[in-house]
């Protein structure tokens, strides 16, 4: 039992408590335990070996949950599992995992329909049998038919970068462990940040003798969560690690270690326009280091060139750089873009850090759809250290999370007010909170609630979650009708896809940049990992337009506040600075950079 197996069990109870729609703290405290362990070093099954430490000693592990998890390590199995997935079949989590299935979409089409698979469920849409049960029809079929098959492809396969960033740290913290390791680097697209990521590549540097390139690689392979091991060279090996995810570990040498990290950094597209510019400059660079090109004529510059001569630069990515007249480049901006154009003309931006944030715009609470209350969520912003923060729970459209209406919302808003007010008894609070709410565009247009309540709010975010399948000059309309709202402040996850879920909405997003730029209204980038939207090549083309963009977690608990680093990495892909992003700023200039609005601003 590996802690990524027993993290997956748990999680499988807390996806079936859900289903069962049973207490809301017990699943909670499943899938948090889940959490915990999943992204724990040390193995539970050696800490539960040792006598004079218990299960209860890790965060979120009560004496309940410790003696599942007990009998979980000593029988390879639980019985409470056993007993939930008898009573739910097992294609359910799939047919879960749909976006637009609730728990009780599920659950009708397992009571009515026996459906049991995703397989079931894609015949069941073909024979037209889904549309006829209560709450369906005819749309809702189609989607779900379009969605099977999108999750199907294997552009959709990839590892969210959040998950895989999980598998990483682990990793890392386990190899550091090994006494031959003298540096460690993780690579590829997981260092460039990208959205997803399909294989994780490590870099370890060593002394450079063959027993202790074989000495880490056996490390690796001794690691718990690994599955199997695909590959074993004498300076290279592959395994298969957690969640399927494959593991390329390479041994460098010390001279070496800086060519390494930019070669195996990739992209490829942005390493090709590299050596072209190397060549440029008669020399070559490889995974070894820079090299001056063998005599043109006899052999050119054929592949063996770069190990023979004496390296100019490869300790350090910035010798490598520099060897070819370029300052370092951020890896999240090599994707073979303007990156070369800018560095050579020493524009390349100063990327934002999580740092630089002071505020976080978009979370919901217990009011809706959150598992945190308003004030847990307050406390977990204050001890992130954030100065304000946003309550933006959903508006009434959204029915399937309790959306509040205006009673509510004023109800809230209220406690809001009293919670500020404690907040500020000893001086400068620590934190301001914001009275915010998300709005919906409703399908016939307009929004969820009237304009004399936004008008009242500190912070309105709109977000189109409902017809989404409407066609392409509807849905922007209908966006740029909430943009030119006055009380609007920024548009939530603009384009709605769900990466490796769901394809974004058909929406002219240029049309809905130029309408945030006419009128001041901000553009979210949702930092959520499912979501990273606007993405990257969108975000930029906003900034272009001289739309300032939001970074915002849309957290549904405590821990979702810590997202935020996702968000960052997709504004950074972008090429976005600090003064590009409005939640950057102290809230006193946020407040005067928001554009015109209720008489409360
Ligand atoms: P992924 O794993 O699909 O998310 O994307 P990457 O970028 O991590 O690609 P991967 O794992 O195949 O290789 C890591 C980096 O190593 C890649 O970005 C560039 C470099 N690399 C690997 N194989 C080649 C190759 O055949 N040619 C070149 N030019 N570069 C390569
Ligand atoms: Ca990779
Ligand atoms: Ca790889
Ligand atoms: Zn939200």
């Amino acid at each position: 039992m590996t802690n990524v197996d027993i993290a997956t069990i748990l999680s499988r109870v807390a996806d079936l408590l859900e289903f069962k729609a049973e207490n809301t703290f017990r699943v909670r405290a499943y899938r948090n335990a889940a959490h915990t362990i999943g992204n724990m070093v040390e193995s539970l099954a050696r800490l539960n070996e040792d006598s004079g430490r218990s299960l209860t000693d890790i965060d979120g592990i009560g004496a309940d949950l410790a003696a599942k998890i007990q009998v979980l390590l000593n029988t390879g199995r639980l019985p409470l599992l056993d007993e939930l997935e008898k009573a739910v079949p097992s294609g359910v989590f799939a047919i879960m995992r749909v976006p637009g299935l609730g728990p009780k979409k599920v659950k009708l089409l397992v009571d009515q329909l026996g459906i049991d698979s995703l397989e079931g469920l894609e015949a069941a849409c073909r024979a037209g049998q889904v549309q006829g049960l209560k709450g369906f029809g005819e749309k809702t079929q189609a989607a779900i038919l379009a969605a099977i098959a999108f999750a199907k492809s294997p552009e959709h396969s990839r590892t969210l970068w959040n998950d895989a960033d999980s598998t990483v740290q682990i990793l890392l913290a386990w190899m550091q462990t090994c006494p031959q390791v003298h540096q460690i680097e993780a690579a590829g697209s997981w260092r460039r940040g990208r959205d997803t990521v399909g294989d994780i590549d490590i870099l370890v540097e060593c002394d450079g003798t063959r027993e202790s390139a074989q000495a880490v690689m056996n490390h690796l392979h001794e690691w718990s969560e690994i599955t199997a091991v695909l590959l074993s060279g004498d300076t290279k090996t592959s395994v298969r690690g957690p969640q399927e995810i494959q593991i390329d570990l390479r041994i460098v040498e010390h001279a070496s270690f800086g060519a390494a990290l930019q070669y195996f950094t990739g992209s490829k597209e942005h390493n090709i326009r590299l050596r072209s510019r190397a060549r440029d400059r008669g020399l070559t660079i490889n995974e070894y280091g820079v090299y001056r090109l063998a005599g043109q004529g006899e052999g050119g510059e054929s592949e063996l060139a770069g190990k023979v001569g004496e390296s100019l630069a490869g300790k350090t990515e910035g010798d490598v750089y520099r060897a070819v007249g370029l300052p370092w480049i951020p890896p999240e901006l090599r994707e073979g873009g303007d990156e070369f154009l800018l560095a050579e003309r020493g524009k390349l931006p100063v990327l934002v850090t999580l740092a630089d944030i002071r505020g976080d715009l978009h979370m919901h609470t217990t009011a809706t759809d959150g598992t945190a209350t308003l004030g847990e969520m307050t406390r977990a912003a204050i001890e992130r250290g954030l100065e304000y923060i946003a309550i933006t729970d959903h508006g009434k459209r959204v029915t399937m999370a309790h959306g509040l209406d205006a009673k509510h919302l004023l109800k809230q808003w209220a406690e809001i007010d009293r919670l500020n007010a404690s907040l500020a008894e000893d001086g400068a609070p620590s934190l301001v909170v914001l009275k915010g709410i998300e709005v919906d565009m409703l399908e016939k247009g307009g929004l969820d609630l009237p304009d004399d309540i936004l008008e009242q709010a500190d912070w309105v975010v709109a977000s189109l979650h409902y017809g989404q399948s409407q066609p392409r000059a509807r849905i922007t309309e209908r966006i740029i009708e909430a943009i030119e709202n006055p009380y609007v402040s920024v548009i939530g996850h603009p384009t709605g896809r769900l990466i490796n879920r769901r394809q974004a909405y058909d929406v002219d997003i240029e049309a809905v940049i130029a309408a945030a730029a006419r009128t001041g209204t901000f553009l979210e980038i949702n930092a959520n990992p499912w979501r990273l939207d606007l993405n990257e090549h969108h975000a930029a083309a906003a900034k272009q337009a001289g739309v300032k963009l939001v970074i915002s977690t849309d957290a549904h608990a405590t821990s979702g506040l810590g997202m935020m680093r996702c968000g960052i990495l997709q504004a950074r892909r972008a090429g976005l600075e600090s003064r590009d992003i409005a939640n950057t700023q102290t809230l006193t200039a946020l407040q005067s950079a928001m554009k015109p609005g209720g008489a409360s601003r």
